[in-house]
């Protein structure tokens, strides 16, 4: 009978070894569908079309303290309420060089009592311009595509996370921050730029949290066909190399639809320096990942970043990638090998 348990808990010992292999590799074991989707593998076509129906309320003109704002703003808090996410709204004045304004940063927290934070975010407002025939710039890759990205993260994330009893004892939580106020009102400077971000690493550092957000994923200027991405910081390459290994494994499965186009280059590039709403984090020590598409798409601050310049094939690739990525991270693929 001793020889039958000790058998046993080798074969147990070795089955842990071959698992947890497998788990820092690839999903082997958990079919790429439960990541992804059945609906993307079988029918492009319904996938595209949900994410359009998901970033669809986010594409109309959200300046700061405006009624657009507000209405995105609700549109966005609405969905992860309806996730179960716990929902708060940080709503601050700032003065700006037309006077003093209302912003409202929208924090959204999968298991708040979680003291670890995998962070993702991107900027739910849009730039002040008018062109001389009143059309109001959009900003489709600047950032209504990326907002709609972390909408379709949260979705993705909703079915493994509940379903998963390892992840129930795991310290980390997903946490998604809109910012407000990215964009300057006049001219980029310091003062006038990331009013939300300032805000939001001050309050967290007087708070104490920063130290608990293990990742900080800043997403920016996606959704356009000449999208890619390097790595501007030595300190998170681990991160970034993990999502160009889920975008090899994606390719080798022929489920990407451009499987000839690579998104995440090879080529770090540690100087970079590009202003945008991770800096302050960055500034306090706060580990930072960047998917900032460089060079900035051609439609930057034009009118024709708008719906009819979103790829959307490309875009769901980089979906694809995204939700194994973060799945990966918080090393879902572990308790799906553990529910078989
Ligand atoms: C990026 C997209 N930025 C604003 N929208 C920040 C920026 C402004 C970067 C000016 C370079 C120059
Ligand atoms: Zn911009």
């Amino acid at each position: 009978m001793k020889g039958v348990k000790a058998s046993a808990l080798i074969l147990y010992v070795l089955c842990c070894i071959v698992r947890s292999k497998s788990d820092g590799d690839q999903p082997a074991t958990c079919k790429a569908g439960e990541i992804l989707g059945t609906r993307d593998v079988d029918n492009a076509d319904a996938e595209l079309n949900a994410f359009n129906q998901l970033v669809k309320p986010i594409l109309i003109p959200r300046m700061p303290d405006t009624e657009g704002s507000a209405t995105v703003r609700n549109y966005l808090v609405s969905k992860l309420k309806a996730l179960n996410w716990h929902i708060e709204e940080d709503v601050f004045q700032d003065v700006t060089p037309y006077g003093t304004n209302t912003f409202t940063n929208v924090i959204a927290t999968r298991d708040p009592r979680k003291s670890k934070k995998m962070v993702l975010a991107a900027h739910y407002d849009s730039k002040n311009i008018t062109d001389r025939n009143g059309n109001v710039f959009i900003g489709a890759s600047d950032s209504a595509v990326p907002c709609g990205i972390l909408l379709d993260t949260a979705v993705h994330l909703h079915r493994l996370l509940t379903r998963s009893r390892k992840y129930k004892y795991q310290y980390i939580t997903p946490q998604i921050v809109f910012f407000d106020g990215k964009e300057a009102f006049k001219f980029w400077t310091d003062r006038d730029s990331i009013y939300g971000a300032r805000h939001l690493a001050k309050k967290w550092e007087e708070e104490n949290v920063l130290p608990n957000v293990k990742l900080f994923v800043l997403l920016h200027l996606i959704g356009t066909s000449d999208v890619q991405f390097v790595n501007f910081f030595k300190q998170t390459t681990k991160a970034f190399k993990l999502l160009a290994k889920k975008e090899r494994y994606l390719k080798k499965k022929r489920l990407l639809h451009y499987n000839e186009i690579t998104l995440f280059n090879k080529h770090p590039n540690f100087e970079s320096g590009i202003e945008d709403d991770h800096i302050p984090f960055l500034h306090k020590g706060v580990p930072i990942l960047h998917l900032v598409s460089a060079p900035f798409p051609s439609v930057w601050h034009k009118m024709t970043d708008a719906a009819a310049h979103i790829d959307y094939y490309t875009t769901l690739d980089f979906i694809k990638i995204f939700r194994l990525f973060v799945a990966d991270y918080l090393q879902l693929y572990t308790i799906l090998n553990y529910r078989r």
